[in-house]
């Protein structure tokens, strides 16, 4: 059978094209995990395409709300573990691993190099503004 994945969202793939990441049996094996995880838990279902092409898709049921600017501003503040109102790379880092991302370094340098204006590796409360919108694009659900 010819499994085709649809992702619902193709502005966050992590890798240059699926057809590239598939040829990495590491990549391949990790997400195939992570598909057959979110098929057991219910999140994902097989279902018919209804294209003309005749296909096989994986369509998600996701009933999870992405975070607002609002409470991901929120979730930032919290993760100033020192209190000095700066998120260093490294806070960044943890509260994107606690947001689920899979690549949270990589989320980390890509905020920071989009929202540290004045390159001090620092997010202060001024540069907070354009990491919200760049955390907001990325649609973090909320985990029930
Ligand atoms: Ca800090
Ligand atoms: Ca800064």
């Amino acid at each position: 059978m010819n499994l085709t994945i649809v992702l619902s969202q193709p502005s966050d793939i992590e890798s240059h094209t699926v057809n590239q990441a598939l040829t990495d049996p590491k990549w391949r094996q990790a997400m195939n995990d992570e598909f057959d995880a979110l098929v057991r838990n219910g999140t994902w279902e097989l279902v018919s395409s209804t294209s003309m092409q005749n296909l096989v898709g994986y369509e998600c049921k996701c009933t999870d709300i992405p975070y607002t600017k609002q409470q991901l501003h929120e979730f930032f503040k919290q993760h100033d573990k020192n209190g000095n109102n700066l998120l260093s790379k490294e806070e960044l880092k943890k509260a994107f691993d606690d947001l689920q991302s899979r690549n949270p370094g990589f989320r980390a340098w890509r905020a920071m190099g989009k929202a540290d204006a004045d390159g001090d590796q620092h997010i202060s409360q001024q540069e907070m503004e354009a990491l919200l919108d760049y955390a907001v694009g990325i649609k973090y659900q909320i985990k029930a």
